[in-house]
């Protein structure tokens, strides 16, 4: 498939904006895409909302059962006086009843990009759990600069929180640096606490990224209105279909546009060519088994100590050490 992107001398503004870097770079490629991370403005991330509430998107609603089912033997794997770090924490809500019943924690540290959630929830926070201390730090989890506030503050133990499957969004190299990411800012015996999707029957996982609901799609296709709205573009998304699909040899879900005629783009002065059946591939969910992801915790600097699954085995919760 050929793919021509003729680029026009981009303004200085242009220039310095990261996300038309990133999005001329990944639809100027042999095979286009685009980073995941940028389904997630403000409507994308309202959307993504929406589907962790659909039928056919079982993760959220189990993750949150295995949590109220474990709550206590979750506190007690944790012990006594921890400070709980979560990057991408959000409005912080998945952490509120863990903290309620762990034995005098220290505190909460949450790391998130946006400060107007973050800070709310900080503020939620402190009303619904008294003397409880708050450590916000608004920044990309990703980037090393948000973690060294953590050398300020002394605990007895750290542990990370990273539920939601979010690992699974990362390539596998890149969520073993992560997981070293998060290592590093650790000391030996810290703790990680983490959320991951199960490998399991395909129909199942494609359902999942495929609702009835369509609000799977809206999500995916809001991209498009995105780069139209923040980056000059004329993209029409009722030339692209959602195609989600689960790749076995990879153990992903991976989620496409779908190109339904040739066309051509203009993206901030730019052309992309599309041709039918073409895709932009948006999103990789990768699924792991517990020996694989034991393994990929193991590479991270982690020992895996345990971890706790729903009856149906669709998902697990694992609780890791440094090493
Ligand atoms: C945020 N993340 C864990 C979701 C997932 O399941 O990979 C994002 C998502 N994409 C489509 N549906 C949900």
């Amino acid at each position: 498939m050929k793919a021509a992107l003729s680029s026009i001398v981009p303004e200085q503004q242009q220039q310095d904006s990261e996300f038309l870097k990133d999005v001329l770079e990944g639809l100027g490629g042999k095979i286009k895409t685009l980073p995941c991370k940028y389904l997630y403005d403000e409507l994308g991330s309202r959307l993504f909302e929406d589907i962790c509430e659909v039928e056919d998107y079982y993760l959220t609603r189990t993750e949150a059962d295995i949590f109220s089912k474990n709550l206590k033997d979750i506190a007690f794997t944790i012990g006594p006086e921890a400070l709980m770090i979560e990057p991408g924490a959000g409005n912080c809500e998945k952490v509120e009843a863990l903290l309620a019943v762990l034995e005098s924690p220290k505190g909460y540290y949450p790391i998130d990009i946006s400060s107007e959630i973050l800070f709310q929830a900080e503020r939620r926070i402190k009303r619904n759990l008294p003397g409880m201390q708050v450590w916000s730090q608004v920044g990309d989890f990703t980037q090393p600069d948000v973690w060294d506030k953590l050398a300020r503050i002394s605990s007895r133990k750290r542990v990370v929180f990273f539920p939601g499957s979010t690992i699974g969004n990362f390539e596998l190299d890149k969520a073993e640096q992560l997981l070293e990411l998060f290592a590093a800012n650790l000391g030996v015996g810290d703790g990680l606490l983490i959320g991951t999707d199960l490998v399991k029957d395909s129909v199942r996982l494609e359902r999942a990224y495929h609702d009835s609901e369509h609000v799977t799609e809206k999500f995916n296709k809001n991209i498009l209105n995105r780069i139209n709205a923040e980056l000059g573009a004329d993209f029409d998304h009722t030339l692209f279909a959602h195609r989600s699909f689960y790749h076995q040899l990879r153990q992903r879900v991976e989620m496409h546009l779908v190109c339904l005629k040739n066309h051509s783009v203009s993206v901030a002065g730019s052309q992309v060519d599309f041709l039918e059946g073409e895709t932009i591939h948006t999103e990789n969910s990768h699924k792991y088994s517990i020996n694989g992801f034991s393994k990929l915790l193991s590479k991270g600097g982690f020992a895996p100590i345990c971890h706790w699954k729903d009856s149906a085995k669709s998902y697990a919760i694992h609780y890791a050490q440094v090493v």
